[in-house]
C-alpha cells in the first residue's frame, strides 16, 4: 500500500479525551475514531489489527474442534423472559421495539439464542459434545464506557457455547478452551494468566478471567510472584487426551482476581504476592444446567431418559485486546506490533520522493516486496525526513527498510528494527530475500 493514496487520518497531538496510551495511540495512528461515547469506527490500519486478531482467535477455535456460526446482532426479547435473565439484566442491556411493538434487544452476549438453536436440532445424546462460536459484535450500554476500545459499549467479542451430557465431558470442553487460550494470548505475544474469577450475571460455579498485567488495567488482581517469571507454554496438545493434568498445572499457580481473592485464606505468603492492575482479555464460565433447564434444552440419554444438556461458554474481548497489545506494546514514539497482528509487515521509507533515482529504486523495491507476497505500507508521499520517521515509528511496524540517496549510492538500504530500534545496512538486492517467508 501507498502511503500517498491511504485513508491514515494521522494526529500530531494527544487526543484531549484518551486517558490511557492505547487510546491516545489508536486515535493518532488513526486506527478508529469516536462515533459515540464507546462506539468507534474502524479505519484501515485498525481494521487490519483487528482482523489479525480475530484470525488467530479463530485458528485456535477452529484447532480444538469448536465449529463456527453467525448468529444476529439483535434478538427477540422472548428468549430472555424465557430463561428468567430479562429483568435481572438491568440497565446494560440496549431493550427496544420494532414496528409491530415487539420488544427486542441488541445481544450482550448469547447464551439463550444459541442454546435455543441447540434445543431445537439435538434431540440425543449420541449428537454430543457441540461447541459453537461466533465472533459478533455486542452491545452493553456500559455506566463508563472508557479507555477507548478497552471497555466501548459496543465491541467485538469471540464468544463459544459448548454443549455435553455429563459434567465430566463438560469439564472437558472447559479444559479445551483453557488450553485454546493460552495457545491463542501466546500467539499473539501476550501473557496472559488464567485466574479464578467470579462469574457475575452469566451464572456458575467455576470460572476464570485471563488477565494481562498493565498499569492501566481495570481490575485489581493478585498472583504468586512466580507468575512474573513464567513463559506461559502455549504448547500444541492433543485436545481429545485427559487435559485435567494441563488444566492443575496452569492453575497450581495462585492467581485470583479481587472478587475472588481472600486475604485471609490466601494460599501465597504476603511477600510473594504481586497485586498488580490487570486488562480481562477473556473469560471463560462452566455453568452446568442454568440454561438448558429453563430454557427445556434436553436430550435422550443412553436410557433413554431426558437429560438437560452441561454447558459452558467462553468469551475473548477480540476489539479490547487491539488495545491491550497496545498496552503490552509501545514506547514513547508509538506503537510496536508484535509481527503476529501487525497491520503491515514492513515499512518502507523513501527518504526523497523528488529524487528521480530514489523514487526509482523505491518503486522497484515496492514491487518487488508486493510480488514476493509481503505486505508492506510504503511511505512515497513528499514529506521531511523527520515527518516520515515519526509516522513510522507511530504506525509500529515490526521492521522499516529506509531508502535515501546516500544508501543508493553504496547500493544498500537501511533496515531498522522497530523493537529493538537497532539499525542495519543491507546490500538493496538482498532486501526482498531478508523479508520473504
Ligand atoms: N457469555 C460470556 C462468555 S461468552 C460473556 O459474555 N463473558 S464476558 O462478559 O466476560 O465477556 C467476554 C469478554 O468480552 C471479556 O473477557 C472482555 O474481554 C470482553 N468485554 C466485555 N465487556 C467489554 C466491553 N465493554 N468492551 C470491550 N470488551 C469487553
Amino acid at each position: 500500500m501507498r502511503l500517498s493514496r491511504y485513508f491514515l487520518p494521522l494526529l500530531r497531538e494527544n487526543p484531549s479525551e484518551a486517558q490511557i496510551v492505547s487510546h491516545r495511540l489508536m486515535l493518532r495512528a488513526g486506527m478508529i475514531r469516536q462515533s459515540s461515547a464507546g462506539i468507534y469506527s474502524w479505519l484501515p490500519l485498525g481494521l487490519r489489527v483487528l482482523k489479525r486478531v480475530e484470525r488467530i482467535v479463530r485458528e485456535e477455535q477452529d484447532r480444538a474442534g469448536a465449529q463456527e456460526i453467525l448468529m444476529p446482532t439483535i434478538q427477540p426479547a422472548e428468549l430472555w423472559h424465557e430463561s428468567g435473565r430479562y429483568d435481572d439484566y438491568g440497565k446494560e442491556m440496549l431493550r427496544f421495539r420494532d414496528r409491530h411493538d415487539r420488544e427486542m434487544l441488541y445481544g450482550p452476549t448469547n447464551e439463550e439464542q444459541v442454546t435455543t438453536i441447540v434445543r431445537d436440532a439435538i434431540k440425543s445424546y449420541r449428537d454430543l459434545p457441540k461447541n459453537l462460536y461466533h465472533i459478533q459484535w455486542k452491545f452493553r450500554d456500559e455506566v463508563r464506557p472508557r479507555f477507548g476500545v478497552m471497555r466501548g459499549r459496543e465491541f467485538l467479542m469471540k464468544d463459544n457455547y459448548s454443549f455435553d451430557l455429563e459434567r465430566d465431558a463438560a469439564k472437558h470442553s472447559y479444559n479445551k478452551m483453557f488450553v485454546a487460550y493460552l495457545r491463542t494470548f501466546a500467539r499473539m505475544g501476550l501473557k496472559a494468566i488464567p485466574m479464578r474469577a467470579d462469574t457475575g450475571p452469566i451464572g456458575g460455579d467455576l470460572s476464570h478471567e485471563f488477565q494481562i498485567l498493565a498499569d492501566t488495567g481495570e481490575s485489581e488482581v493478585y498472583c504468586d510472584r512466580r507468575w512474573l517469571e513464567t513463559d506461559i507454554l502455549a504448547e500444541e496438545l492433543d485436545y481429545d487426551s485427559d487435559l485435567e493434568p494441563f488444566f492443575r498445572h496452569w492453575t497450581s499457580l495462585y492467581a485470583a482476581t479481587d472478587e475472588m481473592h481472600k486475604p485471609d485464606a490466601c494460599p501465597v505468603p504476603a511477600d510473594e504476592l504481586v497485586t498488580a492492575r490487570g486488562i480481562e482479555v477473556g473469560h471463560i464460565f462452566y455453568f452446568g444446567t442454568n440454561y438448558s433447564k429453563p430454557l427445556g434444552a434436553v436430550v435422550a440419554g443412553p436410557n433413554g431418559e431426558e437429560v438437560p444438556l452441561e454447558m459452558g461458554s467462553y468469551g475473548i474481548g477480540v476489539s479490547r485486546l487491539v488495545g491491550a497489545l497496545i498496552e503490552a506494546n509501545h514506547d514513547d514514539a508509538g506503537i510496536i506490533w508484535p509481527e503476529a497482528v501487525s497491520p503491515f509487515r514492513l515499512g518502507l521509507i523513501n527518504l526523497r520522493a523528488a529524487d528521480a533515482k530514489c523514487r526509482e529504486a523505491a518503486d522497484e523495491l515496492y514491487a518487488k516486496l508486493r510480488t514476493a507476497g509481503i505486505d508492506v505500507l510504503y511511505d512515497d508521499r513528499d514529506e521531511s525526513p523527520g515527518a516520515k520517521f515519526a509516522a513510522m515509528d507511530l504506525i509500529g511496524l515490526p521492521d522499516q527498510l529506509i531508502l535515501g540517496p546516500r544508501g543508493l549510492a553504496a547500493g544498500n538500504i537501511e533496515h531498522k528494527n522497530r523493537r529493538t530500534g537497532t539499525r542495519q545496512d543491507l546490500p538493496l538486492d538482498t532486501a526482498v530475500a531478508r523479508f520473504a517467508s
